[in-house]
C-alpha cells in the first residue's frame, strides 16, 4: 500500500516489480512473450490448467461428467505453471487472450471450440452433457444467478483478501480490513442461503456448488490461504455442512488432484491424460524419493 503522504503522479509508469508473490508474472500489456504450441493430447477435450481454485472447478465439473457416464467428457489436463510465465505463451494466449487458466479446447467439434473463464467452461459443458444444470426456469436461472455471484464476488477474496493477507510483500492494516470485511460479509451471503437449501441452486448439486466450493469451501476447511482462524470459520455452520459433504464427493477428490503441483505428493496429478493415471501418475508413484515440493 501507499506509504502516508503518497500522492499518484499524473500519468502511471511501469517501474520495477512492485514486490510480493507473482510480481515476477504481473505486467500492465496483454499478449504473448514467447512462441510455443500447447500440446494436444487423445480426447475430444483439452484442458490447460493448474490446480488454483479456479482450475479446480473444471476437473471437478469434468470428473463429475465422468461419473455420470458421459465419455464425451474424457479430457486431457496439461500443467500450465503460471508462476514461471506459461500462460504467456502464442498458443496459450490464442485460447484464453486473457491469459488466465484456466481454458479449454473441444476438439469434438468441427471447427474446434475455445473455451476461457471458468464461468463460462462450467457453462458450455453443462449446456453440452445436459448436467448438472437445472432445466426449469426457476431453477436454471437461481443455478446461473449464483455461478455469476462467484465470478464477480471471488476477486474480492482472491485478488483482495488473498493478495494482501498472504502475497503483499508487507502487512498492511487498511486493504486487509477492507478485504476481510467483504469476505466475511460474502462467507454470510453463503451461510444463510445454505441455511434454507442443501445445495447452492437448491435442492440439487450443480454447477454452482463446483463453481463456489474451491474458493469459500476451500476457505472454511483451511485450505485457502491458512485464514479459517482468522475469518473465524467455524461461525459459518451451514457452509461448513455443505463444504464438508461436497469435499467427500469421489470426483471432487479427483478433480482437486489433477495439475496440483504442491501439497502431498500422492495427491498431485501433474497431467491427467487417462482415468488410471490417478492410480499410477501421482507424485509418489513416479518420484517416490521427492518430498513436497512446488
Ligand atoms: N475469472 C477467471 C480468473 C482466472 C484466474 O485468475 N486465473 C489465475 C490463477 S487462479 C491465473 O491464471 N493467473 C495467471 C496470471 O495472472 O498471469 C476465471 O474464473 O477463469
Amino acid at each position: 500500500m501507499a506509504e502516508k503522504g503518497y500522492t499518484p503522479p499524473r500519468v502511471w509508469k511501469w517501474e520495477a516489480p512492485s514486490g510480493g508473490k507473482f510480481a515476477n508474472i504481473n505486467r500492465p500489456i496483454a499478449g504473448p512473450t514467447h512462441e510455443k504450441e500447447l500440446p494436444v493430447g487423445k480426447h475430444p477435450l483439452q484442458l490447460y490448467s493448474l490446480a488454483t481454485p479456479n482450475g479446480v472447478k473444471v476437473t471437478i465439473m469434468l470428473e463429475e461428467l465422468l461419473a455420470l457416464g458421459h465419455k464425451g467428457a474424457e479430457y486431457d489436463a496439461h500443467l500450465i505453471r503460471i508462476g514461471e510465465g506459461e500462460q504467456f505463451s502464442t498458443g496459450f494466449v490464442a485460447v484464453n487472450p486473457n491469459s488466465k487458466i484456466p481454458a479449454m479446447v473441444d476438439r469434438s467439434v468441427d471447427p474446434p471450440v475455445r473455451i476461457f473463464e471458468s464461468g463460462s467452461i462450467l457453462l458450455y459443458l453443462a449446456e453440452k452433457f445436459g448436467a448438472f444444470l437445472p432445466k426449469d426456469l426457476h431453477g436454471r436461472t437461481e443455478c446461473l444467478n449464483w455461478l455469476f455471484w462467484q465470478m464477480g464476488s471471488a476477486p474480492y477474496v482472491g485478488g483482495g483478501f488473498g493478495h494482501f493477507y498472504v502475497y503483499a510483500p508487507e502487512k498492511y492494516e487498511y486493504p486487509i480490513n477492507r478485504f476481510t470485511m467483504e469476505t466475511k460479509r460474502q462467507l454470510d451471503v453463503l451461510d444463510r442461503r445454505l441455511a434454507e437449501v442443501a445445495y447452492i441452486a437448491g435442492e440439487e448439486y450443480t454447477i454452482a456448488d463446483m463453481a463456489i466450493w474451491p474458493w469459500y469451501g476451500g476457505l472454511v476447511l483451511n485450505e485457502v490461504y491458512g485464514a479459517a482462524e482468522f475469518l473465524e470459520a467455524h461461525t459459518y455452520k451451514n457452509l461448513l455442512r455443505w463444504a464438508k459433504e461436497i469435499a467427500e464427493r469421489p470426483a471432487v477428490k479427483r478433480g482437486r488432484m489433477v495439475n496440483r503441483t504442491w501439497g502431498d505428493p500422492s495427491e498431485q496429478l501433474h497431467e491427467r491424460h487417462d482415468a488410471s493415471d490417478f492410480e499410477t501418475k501421482t507424485q509418489d508413484k513416479l518420484n517416490p524419493t521427492q518430498e513436497n515440493v512446488e
